[in-house]
């Protein structure tokens, strides 16, 4: 018989963000959660990451380097200093992150850090414009990137173009400070479907559209004009196989062997995050001093690990943040320590993967306690690494995505140091019985909303027809998901 045209056929994904994370070699314990996720939905489609390579160039050139690490063709440009200023320390880490993470007095607002991001918008729309065919579907990936469905919008492009936000989008009175604002959201309407990580950033998304656009919303589309944008609610999961499978690991079991022998007979209570403002770390540490404070009893019966690799250290801010939590957990241990007990060890740098995960497993308490988080996938990686039949307890700051995926877990306030003290107190002395049936609840979840079920439900969003998107809601579906009763 003849070859037809009518087999099934898989639309090319073309995933863009702002690093491109290549893989070499055979060892990936460090790879990054985004690489995970997409490798999988790129591999089965042909597909090519685009994005910065991480290097400096004296002059930009728009020369693309090509590459194919692990199955995934990888494409990435360099970018010049000003660029590097501008854009990624200036308008995404100075004024976006800080914004979008309600932290309006750490936003900077500067006219070159808005010219700079959108020089490298253009410079991404104009680099990766030749690489486009017809009916390749375009996934635009944070905050890095909000405009660049609009340029290629400019530029003829007629594909169908997601963008995933993986941080909070902001209340819009906190959005409105920010100069250009509606440009900047308006850019946004051009994509066919926005994805947040839950109904919170969603609905807040909308109450700025509808009010400063006159956009309607129909189902979960709005409506502006001819365009139809699908808001969709998609939390990122975790590889939860991959991750689970570190429970084999030497490396894994090494660090967990380690931290219960230099634990001698302590509970250990671990953080694990990257150093930023956002995770609420001088908090944390206040909440756990509090805690030593009222329970004289936990003297020498627990133990703080918190692992915090500096990031963006060319921002002021972080380098300021650093120097707190130097300061506080030197006073703490200087109040508290004796002879042979540190009540918190503080640790400035990376693990692998498998280590990470004996980390968490032997700690009788993971607390996550963000100030604002878009997710977090640190509170799902603590719960996956526990022994289901002496699981620990995870203490989760209402204020992290996740928090609405895991409401098995102790919710506390991280603003208010009483409460999360009392959560911890409480997770500690947490019967067994209590802390299996709510890891139970909260491994099913995550297991079920896993880093696949992510990336396929976007996708299958993204490949759909704008009419047909106009009849779904999913968020009954999500809430479904997380057996939540709110
Ligand atoms: C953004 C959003 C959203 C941390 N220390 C080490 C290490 N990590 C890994 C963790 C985790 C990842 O980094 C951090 O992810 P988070 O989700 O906690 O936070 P952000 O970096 O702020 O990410 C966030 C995420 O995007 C995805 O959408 O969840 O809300 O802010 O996987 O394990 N990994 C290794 N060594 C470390 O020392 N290997």
């Amino acid at each position: 018989m003849p070859h037809t045209q009518t087999q099934a056929h898989t639309p090319r994904l073309i995933a863009v963000s702002n690093r491109v994370q290549v893989e070499t070699g055979v060892d990936n314990a460090n790879r990054g959660g985004l690489a995970v996720a997409l490798a999988a939905a790129l591999r089965q489609s042909n597909g090519i990451w685009f994005g910065w390579s991480g290097k400096q160039t004296g002059e930009f050139t728009g020369q693309i380097a090509f590459q194919r690490a692990d199955g995934v063709a990888t494409a990435t440009i360099d970018l010049e200093a000003q660029d590097i200023e501008e854009y990624y320390n200036g308008f995404a880490n100075r004024t976006l992150w800080p914004l979008f993470h309600y932290r309006l007095d750490l936003t900077e607002i500067a006219r070159d850090f808005a010219g700079g991001y959108a020089r490298v918008n253009e410079r991404f729309a104009d680099t990766f414009s030749p690489l486009i065919a017809p009916d390749d579907l375009i996934w635009v990936h944070d905050y890095h990137l909000m405009p660049l469905g609009s340029h290629l919008r400019k530029r003829g492009f007629e594909n169908r173009i997601g963008f995933f936000l993986h941080i909070p989008w902001p209340p819009p009175s906190l959005l409105m400070s920010l100069p250009g604002h509606r440009e900047l959201a308006r850019g946004m309407l051009d994509y066919d479907v926005i994805g947040f990580q839950s109904e919170e950033w969603r609905q807040a998304f909308i109450d700025y559209a509808t009010v400063q656009f006159e956009a309607t919303l129909e189902g979960e589309t709005l409506r502006l004009g001819e365009r139809l944008t699908r808001l969709l609610v998609c939390p990122i999961g975790l590889d939860v196989a991959d991750f689970a499978g570190a429970v084999h690991s030497i490396a894994a079991r090494q660090a967990e062997t380690r931290l219960v022998v230099s634990a001698v007979g302590r509970d250990m209570i671990v953080g694990v995050d990257r150093l930023d403002y956002s995770k609420g770390l001088a908090e944390r540490f206040a909440a756990y001093e509090l805690l030593l404070a009222d329970h004289p009893e936990l003297h020498e019966k627990v133990s703080l690990l918190q692992i915090a690799p500096p990031s963006r250290g060319d921002v002021a801010s972080y380098r300021q943040i650093r120097e707190e939590l130097d300061a506080l957990s030197g006073r703490i241990n200087g109040a508290y320590s004796s002879i042979d007990w540190v009540p918190i060890r503080y640790v400035n740098q990376g693990y692998s993967r498998d280590e990470l995960f004996g980390i968490y497993r032997a700690a009788r308490v993971g607390l996550v306690t963000p100030l604002r988080d878009g997710m977090n996938l640190v509170a799902k990686e603590y719960v996956v690494a526990q022994d289901p039949a002496d699981p620990g307890v995870l203490v989760l700051s209402r204020f992290a995505g996740a928090a609405a995926q895991l409401p098995q877990a102790v919710l506390v306030n991280p603003h208010a140091i009483e409460d999360m003290a009392e959560g911890i107190a409480r997770a500690l002395a947490m019967p067994l019985a209590e802390r299996q049936e709510r890891h139970r609840a909260m491994l099913e979840t995550i297991t079920r909303r896993d880093v696949r079920w992510w990336s396929e439900t976007f996708m299958a969003a993204l490949a759909e027809e704008p009419e047909a998107a106009l009849a779904h809601s999913n968020v009954a579906d999500l809430r479904e998901a997380a057996g939540a009763k709110r």
